[in-house]
């Protein structure tokens, strides 16, 4: 139903400013990237010109395209600080296309010799890969229907086709950049796309692994899901009806590797990027300080009954569970240069209790399977190596346990999104005791190896004992009172 609000409020549209040509393909068009990195490269073309406009496309629905559209591909990009909101409208896509209505269209436009770079947000299970080991998984659905056709579907199976394309009429590769919050993002898609390329064609592989670049980067910036409030109260900010705002907090940090195919890219420096030899200390950083912690108070604090994690902060036990995860979390962290990990934290702590932002538990709690290896468990490896007790991390792996068994703690169904939500589902249901299941999902190969597995059943099971029994806010009250 249209709201009656809007029904007077003239439609957001281009402007007349010349257009870029098209230099990048965006693979998964979400908020996240139109947020973050599309107004960058914006910026970095205001700076110092370049043809990089971008071709966005949409791997499942056409929600996007239908609202961006009738704007011309404008869109409003909406900052939300403490003191009030502030809106932009960027300008930087070309067109969206919907890959299920025209896969053909979308690996032409990839094999395009303009488009130098092609960028994904495609969420971690979009790489089709088992997160424990981070190899291509050959046996998923969407990569077995990709090995077969030449009309792929799924993020590895673009890039693999379009690359053959390429090979074939002689144009360069080109750089795929992952914005994905995956560990050493750029090797973990390059080994993924080349033991793809490999089973279609060993020589396209080979010429993949001499030519082709996969820069690793570190993206950063909070960006729920927009929601139909936010439409109405954009409309009532700008004066204008946009169907797809994106809003989001004003921090923002990239350090992408500077490491593209012929040196080709937008001017990102000028747009505020770090460009870097190496990234991995910055990823590291993030995925463990901010992506960890955001897991870990998305699940318990669901649990607790709150909504966003502004609520979940506002909560003192939570703020104080919060500040001790830091303290496991710092000493499994090298800084990278220049970087005090304690005022990290710090500025963590202030940007998760931006009430202006309004990140729902449920959102990050989602796709927990494909999160925690990288999240987590990585931290709880590197501290169990040197003896470090991490009751806190332990604890957020417990409520991950009582999350996926799909009750929350008044006995109302929580709607889990993941992909292995039926199996969770299955084994937290034959295992309603907190030991039993603390076993059952450490057996989940795809998520916890082996050795880890073994070492994490006394400290976890303690952990899930408590949280059964008291509830997560008691939970944390009596454990952050030891
Ligand atoms: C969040 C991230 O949804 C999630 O899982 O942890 O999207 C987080 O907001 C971003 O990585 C921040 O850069």
């Amino acid at each position: 139903m249209p709201d009656p609000e809007m029904t007077d409020t003239p439609r957001l549209t281009r402007s007349s400013a010349p257009r870029p040509g098209t230099g990048i393909v965006h693979l998964g068009l979400g908020a996240f990237y139109r947020a973050f990195a599309a107004p960058m490269v914006a910026q970095a073309m205001a700076a110092s010109g370049g043809d990089w406009g971008i071709t966005g496309v949409s791997l499942k629905s056409a929600t996007t395209r239908d609202a961006l559209e009738p704007q011309g591909w404008a869109y409003t990009s909406v900052t939300l600080g403490p003191e009030g909101a502030e809106a932009r409208v960027i300008e930087v896509l070309n067109d969206v296309l919907v890959a299920p209505e025209d896969p053909a269209r979308v690996l032409a436009a990839m094999a395009d010799p303009g488009v130098r770079i092609v960028t994904l947000t495609v969420t971690e299970k979009g790489y089709c890969h088992n997160p424990a080991t981070g190899r291509l998984n050959p046996d998923h659905p969407d990569i077995a229907h990709d090995l077969a056709h030449p009309l792929p579907g799924s993020a590895p199976g673009y890039l693999g086709r379009a690359r053959a394309l390429r090979h074939a009429a002689g144009t360069p590769p080109f750089a795929v950049l992952t914005c994905d919050n995956l560990p050493e993002n750029g090797r973990l898609v390059r080994g993924i796309v080349l033991d793809l390329a490999a089973r279609i064609d060993p020589a396209l592989a080979a010429w993949i692994e001499a030519e082709g670049r996969f820069p690793a980067t570190m993206v950063d910036r909070i960006t729920p899901a927009t929601t139909a409030d936010d439409i109405a109260m954009v409309a009532r900010l700008t004066g204008r009806h946009d169907a797809a705002p994106v809003l989001h907090e004003p921090f923002r940090q990239w350090a992408v590797e500077d490491d593209f195919v012929g040196g080709a890219r937008p001017d990102l420096g000028a747009a505020g990027a770090e460009l870097v030899a190496d990234v991995t200390a910055h990823e590291h950083m993030k995925l463990r300080m901010l992506n960890g912690t955001h897991s870990s108070l998305a699940y318990l604090g669901y649990l607790a009954g709150h909504e966003t994690i502004a609520e979940v902060m506002a909560d003192p036990p939570f703020a104080a569970f919060a500040a001790r995860l830091w303290s496991e979390i710092m000493p499994a962290v090298e800084a990278p240069p220049g970087v005090r990990l304690a005022d990290y934290a710090a500025a963590l702590a202030a940007r998760y209790a931006n009430p202006a932002i309004r990140h729902r538990t449920w959102q990050i709690a989602m796709d927990g399977s494909q999160k925690l290896p990288q999240r987590i468990l990585g931290t709880l490896e590197a501290n169990l190596a040197a003896d470090r007790p991490s009751p806190g991390l332990c604890l957020a792996l417990a409520g991950w346990m009582r999350y996926v068994g799909g009750v929350d703690e008044g006995g109302q169904p929580i709607e889990v999104k993941d992909p292995l939500a039926e199996r969770l589902r299955a084994l937290a249901d034959a295992t309603p005791d907190p030991a039993a299941r603390v076993a059952a999902l450490l057996a989940v190969e795809e998520v916890f190896p082996r050795t880890l597995a073994g070492q994490l059943k006394a400290p976890v099971t303690a952990a899930a004992e408590t949280l059964w029994h008291r509830g997560a806010r008691a939970a944390l009250e009596v454990w952050s009172a030891t």
